[in-house]
């Protein structure tokens, strides 16, 4: 058993230094040298020094598994490949405390430019080989100087994937407002405001090498009668055309829905159909966007999965876990069942739907009680644990007692891959990345928040949030 440093959420007097109310943004100027010795700590040598505490304990447990799932019939050197190429997006907004309409509890060390954000995901990146790509979120992660952020980027081993719009908040160069909706407004002038700031995002996105724009919208009502609704899905339609038409040839647009909230009687992209109908008026390059956290309880996600796959219309998917809504939860650490009969059907999709592109990865959760970095490392174990499960099932097997209507054995082939304590394969497929066996345990023992907060100071305010 190797001995865990305490989190510095338990250090008592960091926690009376803690802001008791919303503090200022205070904003810290972070040249690029202090990103490189950031880099320094976790070079090749430091996660190696870091891997030998882990090596003696992680190598029989391995090759114990790996010689059993051999004599099922898997191919163990396939697994490991797959998980080395699984690459999940990090928001930008998951990198500081989250909050909710209640309040915000700010995290130390948070980054309070764009910078400090992919510098964030690049320490993830090295830890865990898995992180390979940061979601920019416009307005908040707009860049001053597009070289010097591609170049930063670019030493990381980091690519710019989907760039998100933002009309669920009026900016300040705004004369009109989102207050009654965005793309679906009654007034056609809010509504040309908020296509222009989506093509601006597009001008943004194209300028950092991305190639998609992820559209989430907070439009819907609140009192019944409020909205007309079919004018409302009409007059997004329409927006969502134009916003389609303007976009590079090689972009891909996609559409997330969400069942409530922030309006709490009526959303326009209420749910997957409504999605799909209007990726399908858009055209070829626009697909729905699954989002976890955005069904009501005990939705059957993933036989959605299987829909969207089937008619190759699943462009993005947002992970993350809830009890209630969209409660932003790490990942896997509600329903950690529920994610491996998702990733499933992503699996069975991914072998069997050619016409479906794979899927843009994405964790979308931002919480405010853990270390966000340790919260995204989690997130991040747990994707791989339910897709190298999802890899391990008898799919011929399965098949086999569909068929044969097993209902029995079906339940039996499942639950023998979900079963399967598939750790040590991805701390496999981490140390043959020259990652971290176990990223968590060597985030904590080489102190790299306090580390952050010697670089970026106690109060920093992630930017956006
Ligand atoms: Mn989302």
């Amino acid at each position: 058993m190797v001995e865990w440093p305490t989190p510095l959420s338990a250090n008592p007097s960091l926690q009376q230094q803690r802001p008791v109310d919303v503090v200022p943004l205070i904003e810290f100027d972070i040249s690029l040298p202090s990103f490189k010795k950031m880099e320094m700590k976790l070079n090749a040598e430091i996660l190696n020094e870091q891997n030998s505490r882990f090596i003696e304990t992680h190598k029989p447990e391995y090759h114990f598994l790996a010689q059993s799932l051999e004599k099922k019939g898997v191919q163990v050197n396939d697994v490991i490949k797959k998980l080395q190429e699984l690459q999940v997006a990090i928001p930008s907004w998951a990198l500081g405390a989250g909050g909710t309409r209640f309040g915000r509890f700010s995290y130390q060390g948070e980054p309070a430019s764009l910078e400090n954000k992919i510098s964030d995901v690049g320490i993830i990146h090295a830890l865990t080989n898995t992180a390979g790509a940061i979601s920019l979120h416009i307005p908040w992660d707009i860049p001053k100087d597009y070289n010097a952020i591609k170049e930063l980027a670019a030493s990381l081993d980091i690519k710019f994937d989907a760039v998100n719009s933002n009309t669920f908040q009026d900016q300040p160069s705004m004369n009109k407002s989102y207050r009654f909706g965005s793309l679906c407004n009654t007034d056609s002038s809010v509504r040309e405001i908020a296509i222009q700031h989506n093509l601006e995002v597009i001008d943004t996105g194209k300028k950092l090498g991305s190639n998609s724009l992820t559209v989430w919208l907070a439009d819907g009502s609140n009192f019944p009668g409020q909205q007309n609704f079919q004018e409302a899905l009409q007059n997004t339609k329409e927006s969502l055309k134009h916003i389609y038409k303007s976009m590079p040839d090689d972009w891909k647009l996609f559409i997330e829905y969400k069942p409530y909230e922030p309006n709490f009687y009526s959303t326009v992209i209420q749910d997957w159909g409504t999605s799909l109908m209007l990726a399908e008026g858009c055209g070829q390059r626009a697909y729905t966007l699954v989002d976890l956290g955005h069904h009501l309880p005990n939705t059957n996600i993933e036989q959605i999965v299987a829909t969207l796959m089937m008619k190759g219309k699943l462009g993005g998917f947002h992970f993350n876990d809830s009890k209630y809504g969209d409660d932003d939860l790490t990942v896997g650490s509600v329903k950690p069942y529920a994610l491996f009969l998702i990733w499933n059907e992503l699996v069975y999709g991914m072998e069997n739907n050619p016409n479906n592109p794979s899927p843009a990865w994405m964790i979308d959760a931002s919480h405010n009680i853990k270390d966000p970095l340790e919260d995204l490392l989690q997130s991040l174990e747990a994707i791989q644990i339910a897709y190298a499960q999802a890899l391990l099932v008898d799919q011929k097997g399965l098949q086999e007692a569909q068929k044969q209507q097993d209902a029995t054995l079906c339940q039996e082939i499942l639950q023998d891959a979900y079963r399967t304590d598939v750790r040590p394969l991805l701390r496999e497929a981490r140390l043959c990345s020259s990652a971290a066996i176990e990223p968590i345990a060597s985030y904590r023992s080489l102190n790299i928040r306090n580390q952050l907060i010697k670089e970026r100071g106690l109060h920093t305010v992630a930017s956006g949030l």
